[in-house]
């Protein structure tokens, strides 16, 4: 190709990679794993953005082990070069093996259409853990990237859009893969917060309840924990009482689960 030539990319409906991705993924990655430490975070970062939803994932061990290039190079490796209609699961399993990271019992927060608030609960309550306050989560959230087949470079004019183009791309196969893993590593009482706003708080088609919820292992899950909240001012659509939750406590009833529900607390 001729030198002042772009290099053409596939063209899909969706926005491409976010811009400098690759740097905001390695930022990321070492204020996680370098910033989290309480000895190593002096005291006018504690409230700026990026650690201030890091502060209590201090607990989390050998962290600071981490060696961010090498998970960039696996976090490439799984979607470069490829079509990113054609990324599958076992592309991102490299990656996870080495960033894999366990939360204790009973600290899981699961959410669904609920982040904003399942991560405000997070913060408040410092020990617990959504998937944005483990390592991979944090540094992939609200990113976007895809590679292409004919060139070793990200796409950052288009990425597939899951409806338009197809349903597994290198974004959702590896929500998926990352969701899935979260969920076969919670143990003893995990929660969920849904969303009591929505004419179905729970949805099958959503990653919590595709996903989730038929990954979590009885033999390690004892109780699922839902809080279904609506928003303030808002007459409530859902609740516990609604047919979406009891969907979700038959579920549970089949998978050995004990499941409780909470609407509005506090
Ligand atoms: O489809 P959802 O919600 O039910 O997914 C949320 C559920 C949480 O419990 C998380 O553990 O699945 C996990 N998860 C993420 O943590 C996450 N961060 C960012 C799933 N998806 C995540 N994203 C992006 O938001 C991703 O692109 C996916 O498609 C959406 C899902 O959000 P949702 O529909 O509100």
């Amino acid at each position: 190709r001729l030198w002042h030539q772009p290099l053409k990319h596939r063209e899909w409906n969706g926005t491409g990679s976010t811009a400098h991705f690759q740097d905001i993924f390695l930022g990321r990655c070492y204020i996680y794993t370098q910033l989290v430490q309480p000895e190593f975070r002096p005291y006018h970062m504690q409230h700026t953005f990026e650690t201030k939803l890091l502060i209590f994932t201090s607990h989390v061990l050998s962290l600071r082990d981490r060696d961010c290039k090498k998970i960039e190079e696996a976090f490439r490796n799984a979607f470069i070069s490829k079509d990113p209609c054609e990324v599958t699961e076992e592309d991102y399993h490299p990656l996870m093996e080495l960033a894999s990271q366990t939360v204790p019992c009973d600290k899981t927060v699961f959410w669904s259409r609920t982040k904003e608030l399942a991560h405000q609960y997070t913060w408040v309550r410092q020990e617990m853990f959504t998937l944005e306050n483990t390592l991979l989560g944090y540094v992939a959230d609200g990113l976007t990237w895809c590679g292409d087949s004919g060139s070793s470079e990200m796409n950052y004019q288009s990425c597939p859009d899951w409806r338009k183009d197809c349903k597994n791309n290198s974004v959702t196969v590896f929500w998926k893969v990352l969701s899935k893993m979260f969920a076969e590593n919670a143990c003893g009482m995990v929660q969920v917060v849904l969303n009591g706003s929505l004419s179905n708080a729970f949805s099958k088609d959503s990653t919590f309840g595709g996903v989730e919820v038929h990954n979590l292992h009885p033999e390690k899950v004892h109780t699922l924990q839902a809080w279904v909240m609506h928003d303030i001012g808002k007459s409530p659509s859902d609740s516990c009482s609604g047919s979406s939750i009891m969907d979700l406590k038959s579920i549970m009833s089949k998978r050995n689960i004990k499941f409780t529900c909470q609407d509005n607390y506090r």
